[in-house]
């Protein structure tokens, strides 16, 4: 029997099959979990919704997470198709591209603004719409970067939105252990085909990466779906405010 089996949750920031947030729904899907999907928008819709359905899934609802409006609305969805659910998995990020290319000091105020609504409000806002389904306790898990802890180059705003968004993890684990909602957050090494392969020497990186993290490769989607499918288990069950590196060990070595 799956570790999953019987349980309901929602993930937010499947945009196509090369995403972390597929390599998780993968992984949920293979221990017997039942899951729903948010996406951004139309363009995403088109990739999403076949995705989703090759799991099984017929609950796919839009959602901007910029809009306080659009999550009270999924939330309000799920309640009347599934009653109830037992995990969320938070995967979405978004900085302005100029952002992770300029000197960080050059940050624009609303650049900074993007970032910390999009990466790491969202999760409070999310947390909060979805505390009426969230009816016998949960498990909430976001997706990190080592960037929050340390300065990496380039990765500037979106350090700083990842450090509020443990910060947030560890507030959020805080208030709601007493309702038996664990909240935590998964550090995830550099995944190779991403949307910021194109940001500076970034495949050079990888390949110091392959070298140096104790593992000598980087991880793979499936892998931190593995991490994730743990952190949404009862194997968890006594784990919360944690951040939790699924990074091949890159964390303690640097790269
Ligand atoms: P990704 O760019 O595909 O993920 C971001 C997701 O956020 C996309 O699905 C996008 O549609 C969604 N999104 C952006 N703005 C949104 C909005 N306003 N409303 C709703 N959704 C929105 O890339 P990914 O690499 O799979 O990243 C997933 C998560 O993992 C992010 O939080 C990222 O910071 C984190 N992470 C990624 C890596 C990596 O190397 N790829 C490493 C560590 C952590
Ligand atoms: O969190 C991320 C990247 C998130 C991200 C990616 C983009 C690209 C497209 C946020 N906003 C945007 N905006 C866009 O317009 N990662 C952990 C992956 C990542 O991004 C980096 C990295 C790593 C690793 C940027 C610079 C240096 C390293």
């Amino acid at each position: 029997m799956g570790l999953m089996e019987g349980k309901r949750g929602l993930i937010f920031g499947v945009a196509n099959d090369k995403r972390i947030a597929w390599g998780i729904a993968r992984q949920l899907r293979e221990q017997g979990a039942t899951l729903g999907f948010t996406y951004l928008n139309g363009a995403v819709e088109k990739r999403v919704r076949p995705l989703a359905e090759s799991l099984g899934s017929d609950l796919i609802l839009s959602c901007d997470v910029a809009s306080d409006e659009e999550i009270a609305a999924v939330f309000k969805e799920v309640e009347k198709q599934w009653g109830k659910i037992d995990f969320i998995v938070h995967s979405v990020a978004f900085a302005d591209r100029d952002d992770l290319k300029r000197p960080f000091s050059q940050t624009s105020r609303t650049g900074f603004q993007l970032a910390m609504d999009i990466s790491a409000y969202s999760l409070i806002s999310i947390t909060n719409a979805a505390m009426p389904v969230l009816k016998e306790g949960g498990s909430i898990v976001a997706l990190t970067y080592l960037g929050a802890i340390r300065a990496i180059p380039n990765y500037n705003v979106m350090g700083v939105a990842k450090a509020a968004l443990e910060a947030s993890t560890r507030y959020l684990a805080a208030e709601l252990g007493e309702k038996n909602i664990r909240v935590n957050a998964i550090s995830a090494g550099p995944i190779k085909t991403l949307a910021a392969s194109g940001i500076g020497q970034f495949k050079e990186k990888l390949k110091i990466m392959d070298e140096r993290a104790p593992l000598r490769r980087t991880v793979t989607q499936d892998e931190v779906g593995k991490s994730a499918v743990y952190l949404l288990s009862d194997l968890a069950s006594g784990v919360t405010g944690e951040i939790h590196y699924a990074d091949a060990g890159y964390n303690i070595t640097g790269a």
